[in-house]
């Protein structure tokens, strides 16, 4: 049997709460735990098991007690490092020092291993070594592990197709995409991305919270299991039109998580409503953090009024470009683009050009003259201005980031 476990991104502290910092660190160890309650033989990592090449020591503290566990009871750790586990110009990955401490014994940072572990064939592809999966070929009953983004996750900077997958290994294990997914390949070879043991950002949230996969290879098709882990903060995440709704919601979901034994929950909402109706939102959330029914909480405020203007400005000024917002402002086509000559090649000498031109044409002389009356010195129009205003409060982010220990 064995264990696959991904993204467990050691280190890592979402939000910078100190709070998130420990549920990394608890869902990691809730994942390895499960190997060694399940009696599996192997843990196959996919990857990231740092969040970054220069882990803090409680990381390496944290991951060297449970890997000794592992080891005394003799369950053999592969690990392959993802992009956050690698340095980025040179030196060790934190991997390799695991390995110099004899914590790991199989370990692929720049080179695709491959390992013989009993009677199983494990090929392992870092993340370094992405773009050579579809050259590797099994000669056995084995294992193919990488870290990297398929097509079919729908991330839209992907590494490879599902297709350009060999066959003929029993198991896929793959890691990078930290949402759980199952994949196919044509001839049945379950393609499997266990999927991060927390979250990390908001868009990782999913329904069934996170999971480490146990796959059994005693016969002669892989055989999957999903264990969810429990350890992982739930998160109540949505938008609202209305603050009664979401307050009930919110509530309600709190009050389940808790008397389910499961952590405090973190509360990422989107309300469009009034400034007037949040004074209650906030107080209900206040209260709910001082029960310790919550976590955190983050809103997000989308002011109708302000949806209302950025369509009605979108529509007005059409496609915004550098190039027509200067030739909108300085309203001479010549001395447009001679400003945006200058803005491109900001040096001493085209500044010189542009000023002896200017002398020397009439044209642009005026057009400048007119220009400095027009805009007394200020250059934005109504139109780049209610671009700006677009950007500076349709959107008001309100974050009132709080936590209880
Ligand atoms: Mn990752």
């Amino acid at each position: 049997m064995v264990l696959h476990v991904s993204d467990t991104h050691l280190g890592a502290a979402p939000y910078g709460l100190t709070l998130r910092y420990r549920d990394v660190y608890e869902a990691f160890v809730e994942a390895m735990e499960i190997a060694l309650r399940e009696h599996v033989d192997l843990v196959v990592h996919t990857g990231d098991f740092f969040n970054s090449p220069n882990p803090p020591p409680d990381a390496y503290m944290v991951a060297a007690k449970v890997l000794r566990k592992l080891r005394d009871r003799d369950v053999k750790v592969i690990a392959i490092a993802g992009q956050h586990d690698m340095p980025k110009r040179r030196g060790l990955s934190p991997l390799q020092v695991l390995e110099s401490l004899g914590l790991l014994k199989y370990v692929a940072v720049d080179e695709i291993a491959h390992w013989r572990i009993e009677d199983l064939e494990i090929v392992a592809v870092p993340y370094k070594l992405r773009d050579e999966i579809s050259k590797l070929k099994s000669h056995g009953k084995g294992i193919l592990a990488a870290h990297l983004i398929l097509r079919e996750t729908g991330v839209p900077q992907y590494d490879a197709r599902l297709a350009d997958l060999p066959e003929g290994f029993s198991y896929i294990a793959l890691g990078d995409y930290h949402k759980h997914l199952e994949l196919r390949l044509s001839n049945g070879t379950p393609v499997v991305y266990t999927g991060s043991t927390e979250v990390l950002r908001r868009d990782e949230v999913t329904e069934n919270g996170r999971i480490v996969t146990i796959v059994d290879l005693s016969k002669r098709e892989a055989h999957i299991q999903k264990v969810t882990l429990r350890t992982p903060r739930p998160w109540i995440a949505g938008r609202f039109t209305d603050v009664k709704t979401a307050i009930k919601t919110v509530t309600e979901r709190a009050k389940q998580f808790v008397s389910n034994g499961l952590k405090t929950p973190i509360v990422y909402v989107e309300l469009e409503c009034k400034n007037s109706d949040l004074t209650e939102f906030y107080h209900v959330m206040d209260n709910l953090l001082k029960k310790n029914l919550i976590a955190y909480y983050k809103v997000e405020i989308l002011e109708s009024w302000s949806r209302d203007f950025e369509k009605v400005v979108l529509e007005e000024v059409g496609e915004v470009t550098l190039r027509s917002v200067v030739r909108e402002v300085v309203g001479n086509d010549i001395l447009a683009s001679r400003i945006l000559e200058l803005l491109n090649d900001p040096s001493r000498e085209s500044a010189r050009k542009f000023v002896d031109e200017i002398a020397s044409n009439k044209e642009l002389k005026e057009a400048l003259f007119k220009l400095l009356v027009k805009t007394k010195g200020r250059l934005p129009t109504r139109k780049t201005r209610a671009v700006e205003s677009r950007n500076s409060h349709s959107f008001k982010k309100t974050g009132l980031a709080k936590f209880i220990r």
